[in-house]
């Protein structure tokens, strides 16, 4: 199967719908151009935006009670490139994949380099596992893995890390996230000291293998899979490990690992402040690590985290570059839709937060002039700034609506038929 979709197609949904866009992006011109805006720049600087994806979120996802896979799906690496692309094609914004291993440990990595560049992609950073056990795996990880008290499963985690390194240098990717779900579910269960202490012991071994230019990214999350404490529990302990560890350690946000409520815009403005701002892992949630579509449940917290970003970038220019990349999982909508939605929505917040008067906003905050400065805040993340989302996309060669574009031309059904579903598989897990 031709996994591109037509060009010839995305061009007349492009031109059905581009009278409606430029009407849409004059109207919008005109209220920013009284505001002093000037939209051609803000379309220019929406074209700028990547966000990586995930490997694991084109596949359909599921929670510990089921997962019900869709039609279509990809069956190995290879395949979730080629859905990887077509999101690309259609959004403009995700140029970038970041791969999880050993789920996706490529037989040719070289290969699998070349593949990714014939799609127009690269590889972001690289994701290890030491949450689940292999099939020929010598130690468990039932009691932890960097922490564990076993020196024989530390040094089978740490190892495995580095060969994630390895591989990500041949793919060109510059960086690997570390996370660990080490933790306990009693009390008294492990010494909450000696566990950050044996962690950092073999973070301290993954960190003296990095390549020169490559950095580490440590991922901090509250719970689950431990349910009483978790080693690297918040960004407190992230960035205390990433200190310790030295300047090509940073700290990555994963929306979805703070307890409900959580400030999550002030830890990026701390560690944005403490220069240990390495990335994220975008997606929404309403309770736990829920994993949902970015922007599908708060979006204004979204926009409220990339209002720190530009502030951070306002002060610190074009320097401060974190990662950008979704880690969702999709159980119940179409992957592949879910991503191209969800990365425009990142997108939404990046281009609302550039509409912020910075000055108007600091003049408000300095004079404590509160109402004021809540609403130069509030308007840009009231404005809509879909046409120019959409005009960005079709001057990149992108699709006006990627959604409509995609379901217009039947990829799902062909990819059902190209990819016939394994008999019997559901089962249950994120993957
Ligand atoms: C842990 C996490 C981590 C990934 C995994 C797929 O909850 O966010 O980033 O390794 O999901
Ligand atoms: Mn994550």
């Amino acid at each position: 199967m031709d996994y591109k979709i037509d060009t010839g197609l995305v061009a007349e949904h492009n031109a059905k719908l581009r009278s409606d866009l430029d009407a849409d992006y004059a109207a919008l011109g005109g209220t920013l151009a009284r505001r002093g805006q000037d939209i051609e720049l803000l379309t220019a600087l929406a074209q700028t935006f990547a966000v990586a994806l995930p490997s694991w979120g084109v596949g359909t996802g599921g929670t510990r009670f089921a997962r019900f896979p869709g039609l279509g799906e990809p069956r190995n690496v290879q395949e979730k490139l080629d859905d990887c692309a077509v999101i690309n094609q259609l959004t403009r914004a995700t140029p970038a994949v970041s791969l999880h291993f050993p789920w996706d440990k490529p037989s040719d990595a070289a290969g699998l380099r070349q593949q990714a560049e014939s799609l127009g992609l690269s590889f972001d950073l690289v994701n290890s596992n030491t949450f689940q056990d292999q099939a020929d795996q010598a130690h468990t990880y039932k009691f932890g893995s960097l922490t564990a008290n076993s020196a024989a499963a530390r040094e089978q985690a740490i190892a495995h890390n580095i060969e994630c390194i390895q591989l990500g240098q041949t793919l060109g990717s510059k960086g690997l996230t570390v996370w660990v779900g080490d933790g306990a579910n009693f009390p008294g269960q492990s010494n909450l000291r000696g566990a950050l202490e044996r962690y950092l012991d073999s973070m301290k071994s993954i960190y003296a293998a990095l390549p020169a230019d490559w950095q580490v990214f440590i991922e901090h999350k509250l719970f689950e899979p431990a349910f009483y404490c978790t080693t690297i529990a918040d960004w407190g302990t992230s960035f205390a490990c990433a200190t310790e560890l030295g300047p090509k350690a940073k700290c990555l946000v994963d929306l979805g690992h703070h307890a409900p409520n959580t400030n999550i815009e002030m830890i990026v403005a701390r560690l944005a402040q403490f220069g240990k701002l390495g990335g994220f892992h975008f997606n929404d949630s309403k309770y736990g690590d829920d994993d949902l579509d970015s922007g599908s449940i708060n979006p204004f917290q979204l926009f409220l985290v990339f209002n720190e970003l530009a502030d951070a970038a306002a002060r610190e220019g074009k320097a401060f570059k974190p990662s950008y990349m979704l880690d969702q999982s999709h159980n119940v909508t179409d992957p592949i839709e879910s991503l191209m939605s969800s990365a425009s929505e990142v997108q939404r917040a990046f281009v609302q937060s550039a509409l912020v008067n910075r000055l108007e906003l600091a003049a408000h905050q300095e004079s404590n002039d509160v109402l004021p400065a809540a609403q130069t805040l509030k308007r840009a993340f009231r404005t809509d700034v879909s046409a120019i989302l959409a005009m960005a996309r079709v001057r990149s060669g992108g699709a006006i609506d990627p959604v409509a574009c995609y379901r217009a031309a039947g990829y799902r059904a062909k990819a059902a038929v190209a990819r016939p579903a394994k008999a019997g598989v559901s089962g249950s897990g994120i993957v």
